[in-house]
C-alpha cells in the first residue's frame, strides 16, 4: 500500500504547489491538513478533489482534538507547512503566531513521537539567522538570530524540532529556504502586492529605501529541494534551500513594472518596517553537495511566468482582495 503523508498548510502558497509536485510525481496518499484561515484558499486545490490519493482536511495543529481525529488514519510522514507566514501581521498581532507556529508544532511533534512515524520534515526559514550586512551568506551553522515576532516563533519550532531529534532520536529534518515567489502567492506578500497592486493601478509601496535585499528562489524549486530532503535527507540534519538570487527590492519592484508595461510614478516610498532585516544570502552549498540539489528556473522566466499567472488568474487575486483584505490593506498601509 502507497504510503500517507500528512502536508500541513497544504491550502497555502508553498503546500498548494507542493501538493501538486507530489500527486504529479508519486504515488502517495497525500492528506492535507489546514485550518482554512485568510491565507488558506481551497480554490488552490478544487481540481485535484476527485483524485483518490489527495484527502483534505479541515482543521487546526494548535488543537490537539483536530490532530487526534486526523492521527486515527496511519500517518507515514509529516511535513509542516503550516504557519501564520506573514512578517507584518506578526508585528501588529503576534498571538496567532505564538499558537500556531510554536504550540502547534509542538503537538505535530509529540503526535508523530507517540504515532512513531517515519520522518518529519520541519519548513522553517531563512529568518531564523537573522540580518546580513553587504557581505556573506548564511549557512546552516550560522547563529540563530531572528528579529520579528514571526521568525522568532519559527525559530523555537525549528530548535524544537530538533531537540525531538536529539533528545527522542526521532527522524526529523530541518528546512530553511529563502524568499520563495511564483503562483499562489497571497497577495501581501512582496511580489504579489506589487503585481495585483500594478494590475489595479494602486500605488505600489515600498518600504525604508528599498534597498533591502532577498535572496529569491521560485516555489517549484523549493518544493523539489523539500521532496529530495524527504527522500534522501539524512536525519537531524538542517538544509539551506536558496536559488542565489539576491535582489532589493526597488529591483524587483522595477522588474515587476517592466514586465507590466506600467509607469515608475506607481512606486511610493513609504515607512519603514520595524526592526526590517536589511538583507538575506543564503548559502545552499550543503544540500547541493549532499543531496544534487539545481534550481531549474531562470530567474526572469520564472519572473515573466509569475506575472503571466496573476494576469491570466485575476479571480483568484480579485476573490481575495475584498472585505477582511482590504481591512488589512487600510491598516497596514493607510497612514503610512
Ligand atoms: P501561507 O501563509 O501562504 O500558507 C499557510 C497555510 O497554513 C494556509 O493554508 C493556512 O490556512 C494554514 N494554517 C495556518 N495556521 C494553521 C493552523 N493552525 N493549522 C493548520 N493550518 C494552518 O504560507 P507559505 O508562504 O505557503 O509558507 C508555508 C511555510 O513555508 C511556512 O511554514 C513558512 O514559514 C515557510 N516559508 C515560507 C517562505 C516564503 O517565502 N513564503 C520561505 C521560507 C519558508
Ligand atoms: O508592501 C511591502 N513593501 C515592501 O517594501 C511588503 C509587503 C514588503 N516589502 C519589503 C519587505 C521585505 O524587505 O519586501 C521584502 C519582502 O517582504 P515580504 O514579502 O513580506 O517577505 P519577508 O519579510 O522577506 O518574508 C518572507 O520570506 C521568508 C515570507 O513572508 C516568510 O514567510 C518567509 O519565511
Amino acid at each position: 500500500m502507497a504510503e500517507t503523508i500528512l502536508v500541513t498548510g497544504g491550502c497555502g502558497f508553498i503546500g498548494t504547489n507542493f501538493v501538486r509536485h507530489m500527486l504529479g510525481k508519486y504515488d502517495y496518499h497525500i492528506i492535507n491538513l489546514d485550518k482554512l484561515t485568510y491565507a488558506g484558499n481551497l480554490e488552490n486545490l478544487q481540481d485535484i478533489t476527485g483524485d483518490d490519493r489527495y484527502t483534505f482536511v479541515k482543521g487546526d495543529i494548535a488543537d490537539t482534538a483536530d490532530l487526534e481525529r486526523v492521527f486515527e488514519r496511519t500517518i507515514d510522514v509529516i511535513v509542516n507547512f503550516a504557519a501564520e507566514s506573514h512578517v507584518d501581521r506578526s508585528i501588529i498581532d503576534p498571538d496567532a503566531f505564538i499558537k500556531t507556529n510554536i504550540n502547534g508544532t509542538f503537538n505535530l511533534l509529540e503526535m508523530a513521537r507517540k504515532k512513531k512515524v517515519r520522518r518529519f520534515v520541519q519548513i522553517s526559514t531563512d529568518e531564523v539567522y537573522g540580518s546580513l550586512g553587504a557581505t556573506g551568506a548564511f549557512r546552516e551553522d550560522t547563529p540563530l538570530a531572528p528579529n520579528s515576532p514571526y521568525s522568532a516563533s519559527k525559530t523555537s519550532a525549528d530548535i524544537l524540532a530538533i531537540a525531538y531529534f536529539k533528545t527522542y532520536g526521532m527522524p526529523v529534518l530541518v528546512t530553511r529556504c529563502s524568499n520563495n515567489y511564483g503562483p499562489y502567492q497571497f497577495p501581501e506578500k512582496l511580489i504579489p502586492l506589487m503585481i495585483t497592486n500594478a494590475l489595479a493601478g494602486m500605488e505600489l509601496p515600498v518600504y525604508g529605501d528599498g534597498l533591502n535585499v532577498r535572496d529569491w528562489i521560485h516555489v517549484i524549486d523549493h518544493c523539489a529541494a523539500i521532496d529530495l530532503v524527504l527522500h534522501r535527507g539524512e536525519d537531524g540534519n538542517v538544509y539551506n534551500i536558496g536559488a542565489g538570487k539576491e535582489k532589493t527590492n526597488i529591483d524587483i519592484v522595477r522588474l515587476v513594472l517592466e514586465i507590466l508595461g506600467r509607469p515608475e510614478s506607481l512606486i511610493r516610498y513609504v515607512k519603514d518596517r520595524p526592526g526590517h532585516d536589511r538583507r538575506y544570502a543564503i548559502d545552499s552549498g550543503k544540500i547541493t553537495k549532499n543531496l544534487g540539489f539545481r534550481p531549474s528556473v531562470d530567474f526572469a522566466e520564472g519572473m515573466r511566468q509569475t506575472v503571466q499567472w496573476y494576469v491570466e488568474n485575476k479571480g483568484w487575486w480579485e476573490r481575495i482582495k475584498t472585505g477582511a483584505y482590504l481591512d488589512y490593506y487600510e491598516k497596514m498601509y493607510g497612514n503610512r
